[in-house]
C-alpha cells in the first residue's frame, strides 16, 4: 500500500454538456493530476458526486479511469451507498475491474445502530477479494462512530483502513491508537491537512487536490523530509483558496477553477450548486489571484 502514502484527489466526475460521464474529459483530467504528482484516485465518493449517479454510471466511471491510469497509481472505488446490495455489487464490479481498494462512508439517512453498520461493512468486506477503505464522515452522514467500533473491523479480512473526514485530529489519533499500525488513516479535511499528516495519517484524500494538486503534493514532500515550516507555508497558502472555495458549493467552485485551467468537466448534477455569471466573474478573480490555481 506504500504508493498510496501521499496526495489522493477526491476525483470530480467530468460530465458531457448532456450531463452524461465524458469518457475523453475523464481522461484528460486524470492525466493532468498524474503529471502534477497525485499519488492516487478516490472516486464516486462526495466530491465524484456518486450519490448523485447510477450504479452502472459509477462503474462506467471507473472502468474508463482504470483504462487511462494503467496502473501507474492506486484507484480506490467509492461504493458506499444507502443499501447494502448496491454496494456489494459495486464492490464485486471494482474487484473485476482491478481496483486497488474499495472505500464505502457508513450508510446514512436512516439511523442504524452500530451492530447493523458494522454488518453492512463486513457484507462489503466479504463480497470480493479486495481491500476496503471504511469512511468517518460525522458531518455529513449524520453517523459518529467510536474508535472501538473501528478496532473491531480492523480485525475483519480485508479491512485496512479509514477515510476520516473530520478536523477532530484526537479522535483520529485514538482510533489510530486502538486499531494499530496495520491500520490506514486517510486524512479527508483538507485544509488540515498537515495537522493530519502530523498526528500520523497515512495519506491525505480530498477534493482540492484536484484543483492544486502540486501544492498539495509538495506540501506531502516537505512533511516527510521533516520540513515542517516550509509545509505549513504551503498549508497557510493553499487555505486562502480553501476559504474562497466555502462561499461556495465546493464541486461548484472546483468545477470553475478547472475550466479556467482548460478542463472542463461539465455541470455539477442538481440540486448542487448552479453558478450565475457574477458568481464564475468573482471565482475568475479569486484564480487571478492565486497564480498557481
Ligand atoms: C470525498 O469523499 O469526495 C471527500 O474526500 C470529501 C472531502 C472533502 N470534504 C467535504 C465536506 O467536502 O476535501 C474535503 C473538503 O472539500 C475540503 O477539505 C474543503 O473544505
Amino acid at each position: 500500500y506504500a504508493q498510496m502514502q501521499g496526495i489522493i484527489p477526491a476525483l470530480i466526475t467530468p460530465y458531457e454538456e448532456d450531463g452524461a460521464i465524458s469518457d475523453s474529459r475523464t481522461r484528460k483530467l486524470v492525466r493532468h493530476l498524474m503529471k502534477q504528482g497525485v499519488s492516487g484516485f478516490y472516486l464516486s465518493g462526495s466530491t465524484g458526486e456518486g450519490f448523485l449517479q447510477s450504479a452502472e454510471e459509477r462503474q462506467i466511471f471507473l472502468e474508463i479511469v482504470m483504462d487511462e491510469v494503467k496502473r501507474e497509481v492506486p484507484v480506490i472505488a467509492h461504493v458506499g451507498t444507502m443499501d447494502t446490495a448496491t454496494a456489494v455489487q459495486l464492490t464485486k464490479h471494482a474487484y473485476r475491474a482491478g481496483a486497488t481498494a474499495v472505500s464505502a462512508v457508513t450508510p446514512f439517512y436512516y439511523k442504524h445502530g452500530s451492530e447493523q453498520i458494522k454488518r453492512h461493512y463486513i457484507d462489503i468486506a466479504k463480497a470480493a477479494d479486495i481491500p476496503l477503505i471504511c469512511y468517518h464522515f460525522p458531518d455529513m452522514t449524520g453517523s459518529k462512530q467510536s474508535a472501538d467500533f473501528y478496532r473491531e473491523l480492523a480485525g475483519v479480512d480485508h479491512i485496512i483502513g479509514l477515510k476520516f473526514t473530520s478536523m477532530n485530529t484526537y479522535e483520529m489519533q485514538q482510533i489510530m491508537d486502538v486499531c494499530g499500525d496495520d491500520f490506514l488513516v486517510f486524512n479527508g479535511p483538507d485544509e488540515s491537512c498537515l495537522a493530519g499528516l502530523s498526528m500520523g495519517a497515512f495519506g491525505a484524500i480530498g477534493s482540492t487536490y484536484n484543483i492544486m494538486p502540486a501544492k498539495f503534493a509538495e506540501l506531502h514532500r516537505l512533511f516527510r523530509s521533516g520540513r515542517i515550516d516550509e509545509a505549513r507555508a504551503i498549508q497557510y497558502e493553499v487555505n486562502q483558496v480553501i476559504q474562497e472555495l466555502l462561499k461556495y458549493d465546493f464541486i461548484a467552485f472546483e468545477r470553475e477553477i478547472l475550466r479556467l485551467q482548460g478542463l472542463e468537466t461539465g455541470l455539477p448534477r442538481k440540486p448542487i450548486q448552479q453558478l450565475n455569471d457574477a458568481q464564475r466573474a468573482d471565482i475568475y478573480e479569486t484564480a487571478k489571484r492565486f497564480p498557481f490555481l
